[in-house]
Parts: structure tokens; sequence; C-alpha cells
């Protein structure tokens, strides 16, 4: 057989064509020449060639977008009430198939945790990727848009986890991007629309607010403007009458140099009402970014603490959005660092539309070269309880409407694919893309659980074999941040690349992102003493996250202003602490290595040996990491590391 072009990642089916045998599908209660039935019955014969009669049925107590599979006596029924529903439900059974369950056994009831599960692409047009590690677009060249088999397949996998909404170019909207919603790209964004819609997925386009000056010739485009206002409201007609069915825009205004609102004298609330009112009409959404803060501060200037900027910005106009606004906030409050606290906008907005948005591009988290599963601290992030509405008050709650009962809501992910054979530089980051997807249809899935499911759909290993990757998966990130930056501190990384120690790359720059080291102490004073952030959150986190006894000690340096001889818990001194991890770190990282040695057989020798040179690399890495912040604080502080181990 010819070897594909791209990896088919955790959709290979192996497992589930070797059953063999027959099948007969029948259909009650959808229109079987239906897109998305149609893409179900297609999937289900090119993934179960087991002998079994199965039915679509449609159940109108079924969830929306959820799917009940029962299976017995070669019998299989697939039950929802809307079309979706059947997709999701055929890719579960495949699912369960291919992880080894009987037809006789199958048996699954599940239903969406959140109403929008999307992935964002930071795609340029010219084929490059912001913040892209496997390779270029698979969307976009040379200012133009790509349709293939490949388009395809990629809707198939995000349909397989549960995704139904993607935007497909970068927030940072330049270039021929900005033309995206007018004649020069209709007909081709149509037909990458129409693809996404045969598997349930919504497209959605990132627009430049400046639209009205770069398309329209305006010399404003000021939210207030009457005439800016109308052209929206055109803009708006011509795109969903071009592209009927679009989800909407997504905006990132007034952030790292980006226009919007603020040139205007105008509110964050003014710009996206504007354009939320000009998409109403047609069903649209405006996704709204809050990644809005100050990037040219003065490091001088210790009163200013971006940290803040998001709740700062966005908090006052709580309740003043329309309802077809949803803000789209990162999970912490700086930028998708290896630790950060949750972001207090999360919960302390609880009149607005809101959806967290977490970054399985690995920007901050070693490039997929170095491994690092991310579902633990989204985990985290989803079960940290803000305090907002008892009884409803934790980050999922917010996402998935609980707390506020809203539709508008939801789980997007900055997305880690590219045009490499693998879909995301290295193998083992699909675990990512995988979790992602499945984390943000059912959040009461555990991160092993989704851990398990991948690498037994990927490479149906043996059970010790499994084992094996699944306890590096589970490991990895906390061995990644022993060997970066320590309790919460971030950044300290290579300027621009993000990849690599810099411990004061970004300590004398404009990106207000500082660790104020010097021969006493390292860290903000986030306290009631010092910028007052922690005061953001509810009285009961603001409390605990204001005093260094009670602050969680993993973000101690996040929060505080901390000596080195300062006594952690373990009785450990602070200086001591940073020794003692980045050690640990380094050394784990090459435990890693050495597991991955052990699994060799139980991938194909191909995956073997990609994933190989990539943990080569991340030892290296993590050596480095070790050995320049070690060096840097043992010079600051004086003061020897106990164990009397190199430090250069
Ligand atoms: C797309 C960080 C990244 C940028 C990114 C930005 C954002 O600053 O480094 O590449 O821009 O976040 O989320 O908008």
């Amino acid at each position: 057989m010819e070897k594909k072009k791209w990896s088919e990642l955790w959709l290979s089916y192996d497992k589930v064509t070797e059953l063999g045998g027959s099948q007969t599908l029948t259909i009650e209660g959808f229109d079987a020449e239906n897109r998305i039935i149609k893409s179900a019955a297609k999937e289900l014969e090119r993934g179960f060639n087991g002998f079994a009669k199965i039915s679509f049925v449609r159940e109108s107590s079924v969830a929306k977008e959820g799917y009940e599979i029962a299976g017995a006596d070669s019998k299989i029924t697939v039950k929802a009430s809307d079309e979706n529903g059947i997709l999701y439900g055929v890719f579960a059974l495949l699912r369960n198939l291919a992880m080894g369950v009987s037809i006789e056994s199958v048996n699954e009831k599940s239903s969406p945790s959140n109403p929008l599960r999307m992935m964002n692409h930071w795609d340029n047009m010219d084929g490059s990727i912001e913040r892209g590690y496997s390779g270029e677009s698979f969307f976009f060249e040379n200012d133009d848009i790509i349709i293939n088999d490949r388009t395809v397949d990629y809707a198939r996998l995000m349909a397989s986890i549960g995704i139904n909404a993607i935007a497909i170019n970068n927030v940072n909207v330049k270039g021929a991007a900005t033309y995206l919603i007018t004649d020069r790209f209709f007909d081709k964004v149509k037909k990458l629309q129409d693809i996404f819609a045969d598997y349930g997925i919504k497209l959605y386009l990132t627009i430049n607010f400046a639209s009205p000056i770069e398309i329209g010739g305006f010399d404003t485009c000021d939210p207030l403007d009457e005439t800016v206002i109308s052209w929206w409201k055109d803009k708006a007609k011509e795109v969903f009458e071009k592209l009927p069915g679009i989800g909407g825009f997504l905006v990132k205004a007034d952030s790292e140099g980006r226009p919007g609102p603020f040139t205007y004298g105008r509110t964050q609330a003014d710009g996206a009402n504007m354009l939320a009112d000009a998409v109403e009409p047609f069903g649209g959404i405006i996704i709204w970014r809050c990644f809005v803060y100050n990037c040219t501060q003065d490091w001088r200037d210790h009163k200013t603490d971006r940290a803040r900027a998001g709740y700062d910005y966005f908090k006052e106009f709580d309740g003043a959005y329309r309802d077809n606004v949803i803000l789209q906030i990162k999970n912490g409050p700086m930028d998708f660092q290896i630790r950060e606290p949750v972001s207090p906008l999360l919960g302390g907005l609880t009149k607005t539309n809101q959806i967290l948005e977490v970054q399985i591009a690995q920007e901050y988290t070693g490039h997929q070269i170095d491994l690092c599963y991310l579902i633990p601290m989204f985990k985290e992030v989803l079960d940290f309880h803000t305090y907002c509405k008892e009884g409803a008050d934790t980050v999922a709650d917010i996402i998935s409407g609980k707390t506020m009962g809203n539709k508008n809501a939801g789980f997007a992910a900055v997305i880690n694919t590219g045009n490499d054979y693998n879909w995301t530089g290295n193998d083992l980051a699909a675990a990512n893309l995988y979790g992602f997807g499945r984390l943000a249809f059912d959040m009461s899935l555990s991160s092993e659980e989704i851990a398990r499911e991948w690498v037994s759909l990927t490479y149906h290993m043996d059970k010790k074999s499994e084992d094996t990757l699944v306890d590096m998966l589970l490991n990895s990130r906390e061995i990644y941040e022993k060997y970066t930056s320590p309790l919460g501190i971030g950044w300290m990384v290579t300027p621009n690349t993000h990849y690599g120690p810099s411990v004061d790359g970004y300590e004398y720059s404009r990106w207000g992102t500082y660790h104020r080291a010097d021969h006493h102490a390292i860290g903000v004073d986030r306290s009631d003493k010092g910028t007052g952030y922690a005061q953001q959150y509810y009285k009961k986190n603001a409390d605990m996250f204001n005093d260094p006894d009670t602050c969680p000690e993993e973000l101690l340096l996040f929060f505080h202003r901390i000596p080195y001889t300062y006594k952690l818990k373990s009785g450990q001194t602070l200086i001591q602490y940073i020794y003692d991890s980045h050690f640990e770190g380094a050394k784990q990282a090459k435990e890693l290595m050495e597991k991955w040695e052990s699994l060799k057989g139980a991938v194909p020798e191909d995956v073997f040996e990609r994933v190989m040179e990539r943990f080569k690399l991340q030892v290296e890495n993590a050596n480095e990491w070790r050995d320049q912040i070690n060096s840097y604080f043992f010079r600051k502080s004086d003061i020897p590391d106990e164990k009397g181990r190199k430090i250069y």
C-alpha cells in the first residue's frame, strides 16, 4: 500500500477493520442525504468492517450534540437528537471497538460539556504559522487557500474529538488575510467551509478591526462612527450571504500593536458590540479576546503590573456586552506560561459570556520538541473554584454555561498543527491535540483516561508499553516545569523564539514580564502591599494568594517577592529548591529519553526515530536550563548548593 502523505493519527482503524465481515446500515428519523449523516455513514464504512446491523436513530431525549451507543447480538444503535450527535456517536463507536470493546459490550452515553469546542489557528496566508512548530500551514500558501484531501482528513480528525468550531487564520490579521472577508477569497473559503460543514464544524474567520480602513478606504475605524457602523453592517451581510452558516468573527484588538477601539478613546465593549450588532441579524457571534495589556512598559516602572491588565480593562464593562459577544480569556493573566494562576477574569465576569483559551501549540512549553502533555494543566484550570457563585463556581461551570445559564460559552485552544507528516512536529504532541478535543467534549474525563485512549488508538501497544508511555505523558509537565522557571515566576525564555533559557531575556524590555531578581530576593509582590493583583480574586482566593504562608507553593514567586533564604514547607530554602528542582528536572528529562528507548519495537520505527531525535534535543535543552538558571542564581545570591554539585 502506498504510504499516505500524512499520518492518520488516532484514526488509523487498523484494529477495527481486522474484525472482518460486513455491515448494514439503517437510518431512522434522519435524512440519509444530509451531509453530516453521509459523513457518519462514510466513516463507518471506512473504519468498521465488522459484522453488525447498525442503526442511526433520532431520539429527541438525547441532549444536543450528544449520543447514546449500545450494542447487542451483532446490532449497534446510535441514537442522537441531531446530526452532530450521530457523527460523534459513530466516532465513539469506532473508538470503543479500536480499544478492544466487543460489539455486545459497546455502551456509552455522552453529551458535550461545552457548547463551543473550538480550535484557533494562528496560520498566516503566506503559509507561515505564528508559533507553529510542525511545518507550514495546510490551509494557506502564497497568499492563497489550499484545499485538498488533507483538508478533509483534518475535518475528520477534528470531528472525531468533538470540535465544532474552527478559526482558520491568525488573530494577528495582516496582509492578504484582511481580504478573507472579500470577493477575492469567498469562493475558496466557501469550499473550505463546506468541508467543515460535512463534519458538523462551523468556520470562523478572524478579522482586522481596521478593515474599514484597509479594505474600505476609510480614514477611521472608530466603532461609534456612523459610516464605520454602516460599513460593517454591509460587510456582515455580504459575508453571511456568501458564506451562509459561518459562525462569526474572532477579534484581537488593541493588543500587541493591533488596531482597536482604544485609538478612538472607545472601550472594548464599544468595539465588540458594534461588530455584534452587525452580525446579529444573521445569527453570528463575535468572539472578542481579552489579551489586552500595555506592551510598551518601562522596566523601571514597578507600579504597572501586566497581570492586572485583563481584569482592569474588562471587569468594568461586565454586563455591557451584547448576548452574541463572547469574551475569550487566556487561562492565566500573563501568557501561557508553564505555571500561572487562573485568570481572575474567569468568574470575575458574572454577566458576560466567556470562552477559556488555552494553547496546545507549545510556545512556552517546549516547542513540540520537549515532551509536555498539557491536559493535567488544563484540568487544574477547569477545577479551580473562583467562588463566583455557590455550587457553580469552577472554571468548568463558567465556560460550560452552568454558572450563568448561557449558551454562548465554551473552550478554545490555539492549535499545534502544521503540514508535517505527523501534523504536530513531535508525534507525542498529538496527545495534546486529541486530549484538548476530548476534554472540551467531556470535562469529566481524567488526564489519564485521555492519555490512555490516545496511546491505545494511536499505537495499539501491549499493556506494559502503554503504561510506560502514559506515565511519561502524565509526568512530563512537571518535569518541564522543574527544569525551566521555578514556582510560577515564568518567562526567563529566549526572547522572540521562546525556546531555551535566557534569565534576563525579558528583564529589561517593554513586555511587562519581570522577575526582578537581585542579590536578596526574586519575584514581584502582587499582594495588597504590592501591585494588588491578588485582590482581583474573590475574597477567599484573594486571601489565600495574598499571604505567602497560604499561597500554593507552586505559585509563590508569581504572587510574592521572596528572599533566597526563605524556608519552604519542605524545610528547603528557596535557593536550594531552585538548585534541587533544576538538577532533578534535567535528570528526569534524561529518564524520559531512556523510557522512550525502552519502547523501541512497540511503536513504528519512523515514529521511534523522530521522537528520539526530539528527546535528544530535550535533554540538551534541560541541561542548558539547569546550568543557566543555577549559575545565574548562585551568582546573584552567592549561596552555594548544599549538595556541592557543579554550578558554573
Ligand atoms: C498571535 C503571545 C504570542 C503571540 C500571539 C499573542 C496572542 O504574545 O507570543 O505570538 O499572537 O500571544 O495571543 O495574541
